[in-house]
């Protein structure tokens, strides 16, 4: 059992003021998208883009990669191999003896491993996670600060595993300096963790970097990183590298500046842009932590990605993952694939079982969009302008097949006359422990969905069901184990029908907390 809680929820008055919220509101009404000079391949309507919505060879790429495509992230797998511990710079977000804030939560690496661990570790989680297709190196510190590792490490694997994807995830510093090598190994996939692209902005974001054997501070310092973390990002979008930036959105600091990010990486070729909350408390000992800096709340979030969802690709699904996390995103299986098991399983890479279990996924997925498109359907002719939240329970594959009392997180969807879009995920403490319905757990979960007007499930008991009604979130059980995006729609056909009967008003709800330290390793 490894079983980690980070900080505590903070209280309902940590959710942002509506100056904060009114400030990025206002951005976005002068941001009218995001421009149009971006690269190749970039014209689609964001992570959430299917195969009709992207050229073949980048339909190829992301199909099956959990992080790049949103529809793929309900079917298929990543793993982390924690083989990076160094790091060259120094982020006011992360705490060294916690893992790598560019893709992972704050929280501690189990193991750390050797290549050769490393390779035997991919071996055995593919031949028991069929649908596990891509291998990440995210930390704990920056992969490219470990460079022998990191690539003894991709060479491995490409040997003996041929199938799975090789990704990458790196603060950028030292990036155009091995972009011969990642290219080398037929890395598909990069990430660059890119918080602003302004020194001035950066000089309260980085204390230091280090560099050609000199630690450079301030300003300086934050020059030095974005001049290099943008020529990597052209260096890899010229080679055909599909690149993801992962921003950290902070208060204060560069809430509103990403915008100005979000149009330099477009316009430098990046594929991908996820902005990310600032987790944030004074138990994970960072300086942001210490000196109170708060992260943003759900609809801040929310309103700063939708401004930049113009023509640039968007990623909702994050789950801000450990440096050693396995299995899909949401869920982490890492305790089931420790050094010691690893070293004891038998390892079978059933290369051809694989690709058929692949195959019936693929078989899913076709159903899954039949059954909306169809859905889809019954919404032709509304004109209302409508539109609302709703949170789902799921355990994967599409399906509303999750207990309330059993979720980790919910994901939540935005509907509208357009249909049912993934728009981000809320984690929650469990309600139901050891038996029983915990109330606190209740309260926290409200307060994470609040913003929601129903929330989706398998199943539900009476006691959650009342207290959920009586904060205005309808609970909905009556499409257990049936595929969310079609049953969504459905439900808000039958809301629509209701407003326009005169039976319910539509009001709009409030917002909601980002959980500040949620379980981020149960088993
Ligand atoms: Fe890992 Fe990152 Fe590759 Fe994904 S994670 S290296 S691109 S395989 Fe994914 Fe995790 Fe978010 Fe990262 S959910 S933290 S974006
Ligand atoms: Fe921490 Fe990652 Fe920043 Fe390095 S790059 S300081 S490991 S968050």
């Amino acid at each position: 059992m490894d079983v980690q809680e980070i900080g505590a929820v903070e209280g309902p008055e940590s959710v942002g003021s509506s100056a904060a919220l009114d400030g990025i509101m206002q951005q976005i009404a002068e941001h009218k998208g995001c421009g149009t000079s971006g690269g190749s391949g970039k014209a689609s309507c964001g992570s959430g883009a299917g195969q009709g919505d992207l050229p073949t060879e980048i339909w190829e790429k992301v199909k099956n990669h959990p992080c790049y495509s949103e529809e793929a992230h309900h079917h298929y797998a990543r793993m982390h191999v924690a083989v990076a511990p160094a790091c060259n710079i120094q982020c006011n977000y992360c705490n060294r003896k916690y893992d790598c804030a560019n893709e992972s939560r704050p929280g501690v690496v189990s193991e750390k491993l050797t290549p050769e661990q490393a390779a035997k570790k991919v071996l055995a989680v593919a031949s028991t996670i069929p649908q596990m297709t891509v291998l990440g190196i995210a930390g704990p510190g920056d992969p490219l600060a470990n460079p022998e590792k990191t690539f003894k490490t991709f060479e491995l694997i490409s040997r003996t595993a041929p199938d799975i994807k090789l990704c990458l995830s790196t603060n950028g510093l030292a990036l155009p300096d091995h972009v011969d090598t990642i290219a080398g190994f037929n890395v598909d996939h990069v990430t660059i963790t890119i918080n602003m692209v302004d020194p001035e902005i950066g000089a309260r974001i980085y204390p230091w970097v280090f560099w050609k054997h000199k630690r450079y501070t301030g300003v300086e310092a934050a020059k030095l990183l974005t001049d290099r973390q943008l020529q990597g990002l052209e260096m890899l979008t010229e080679r055909g590298i599909l690149c993801k930036v992962n921003s950290v959105m902070i208060p204060g600091i560069n809430d509103r500046h990403l915008i100005e990010v979000n149009k330099a990486v477009k316009s430098r070729g990046a594929f991908l842009h996820n902005i990310m909350p600032l987790i944030s408390s004074p138990e994970h000992g960072t300086v942001f932590g210490l000196t109170g800096q708060r992260g943003p709340t759900a609809q801040e979030l929310k309103a700063l990605q939708d401004s930049c969802e113009g023509e640039m690709n968007m990623m909702r699904h994050c789950r801000q993952c450990r440096a050693d996390a396995v299995g899909l995103l949401g869920e982490d299986r890492s305790a089931e694939f420790t050094t010691d098991k690893i070293m004891a399983m038998e390892v079978d890479y059933d290369l051809e079982g694989r690709k058929a279990y692949q195959e019936k996924v693929e078989e899913e997925r076709v159903a899954k969009v039949a059954a909306k498109q169809e859905e889809l359907k019954t919404l032709a002719g509304e004109s209302s302008d409508i539109q609302l939240l709703i949170a789902v329970a799921t355990k994967g594959s599409g399906l509303i097949n999750e207990h309330f009392g059993h979720a980790k997180e919910f994901q939540v969807y935005e509907l509208s006359t357009r249909g049912a879009k993934f728009v981000g995920h809320r984690r929650v403490d469990l309600y139901c422990q050891g038996g029983y319905g915990d109330e606190d757990s209740l309260e926290t979960v409200i307060r994470a969905i609040n913003d929601c007007h129903a929330v989706f499930v398998a199943k539900i008991g009476g006691c959650p069901k009342n207290d959920l009604i009586k904060a205005g979130i309808e609970p909905v059980d009556q499409y257990a184990h049936e595929f969310i995006e079609k049953s969504a729609i459905a439900w808000f056909k039958a809301y629509l029908d209701k407003v326009n009967a005169g039976e319910i008003v539509h009001e709009v709800r409030g917002d909601a907390e980002i959980r500040q330290g949620a379980l981020i390793n149960a088993a």
